[in-house]
């Protein structure tokens, strides 16, 4: 429980069963979480059952893909804040405190991994990787009026279920191009949305995704298309987007609320 709120984290897992477990306790053991639920998506090496055993609930997703899963998490998540994540070693459970203390301010808290001081040595975040995390999470920022973002790759991420409620009905990505689509919804829809630093650690297991220059440059590819896509139709269908002007600042302070 954050003060009165429960917090959910979501667990997108493919083949897992080299971290699965240590992320669950790692994540358990802030004291501020209620519930985890890992996202089975198809694995063959256990980690359903390792995950069940560390106190997860564990549901599983048929359709293949980093997208279905996570919006399968978003859907069976129970808490007021769902927090995002992945259960390979890469996210460190003590960050969710970083989350939790901007929630009661912005309906999207968003990780960027691009503080040189939480980038851990064994991580996967060559210049490639970080050039094109930049410049898509820029691309966005400009199209779209956003805060100043950095980082479109991130999957560590906290959203209000209010908000939530707004966005899952409108999540179309299956595949691994997922993070943006959120990021662009929540701006569409005048969410308050804002991106901390947070650590990135070396993976556990095999890379599903970013692990490949030719994968990440299909899932960067994608991303970007994505992104002039939504521009474009939301130019096109002004119902794509929420009435009237973005939200404005507190009136009162933070304590009267
Ligand atoms: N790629 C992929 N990932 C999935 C799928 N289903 C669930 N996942 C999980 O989504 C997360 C992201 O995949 P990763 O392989 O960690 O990709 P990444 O985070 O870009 O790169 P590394 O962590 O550096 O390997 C992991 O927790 C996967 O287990 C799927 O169908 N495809
Ligand atoms: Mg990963």
């Amino acid at each position: 429980m954050w003060g009165s709120e429960r917090v959910s984290v979501v667990f997108p897992a493919y083949n897992e069963a080299a971290g699965v477990a240590l992320a669950i306790h790692d994540f358990f053991a802030t004291g501020y979480v209620d519930e985890i639920i890992v996202v089975d998506n198809n694995s063959r090496d256990g980690t359903a059952d390792l995950a069940r055993a560390a106190g997860a609930r564990v549901v599983a997703e048929p359709r293949q893909g980093f997208g279905y899963a996570l919006q399968r998490g978003l859907a069976e998540a129970s808490g007021d804040l769902v927090i995002l994540a992945e259960p390979d070693g890469t996210f460190v459970g003590a960050d969710v405190i970083k989350l939790l203390a901007y929630a009661a301010d912005f309906d999207l808290v968003l990780g960027t991994r691009t503080t040189r001081e939480l980038i851990w040595h064994e991580a996967n975040m060559g210049w490639f990787l970080r050039v094109g995390n930049v410049l898509v999470a820029k691309l966005i920022q400009w199209l779209f009026d956003g805060p100043s973002l950095s980082d479109c790759g991130c999957t560590l991420r906290l959203v209000r279920r209010t908000a939530l409620e707004r966005l899952r009905p409108r999540l179309t990505v299956g595949g691994a191009h997922f993070l943006p689509e959120m990021v662009i919804l929540a701006l569409l829809q005048h969410l308050r949305v804002i991106e901390i630093p947070v650590n990135y650690r070396g993976r556990l297991g095999t890379s599903k995704i970013t692990g490949s220059f030719r994968r990440t440059l299909i899932v960067g590819t994608n991303m970007v298309l994505l992104t002039l896509r939504y521009r474009l139709q939301a130019w096109l269908d002004p119902s794509l987007r929420a009435r009237g002007r973005r939200r404005p600042g507190p009136v009162a302070p933070a304590t009267d609320r």
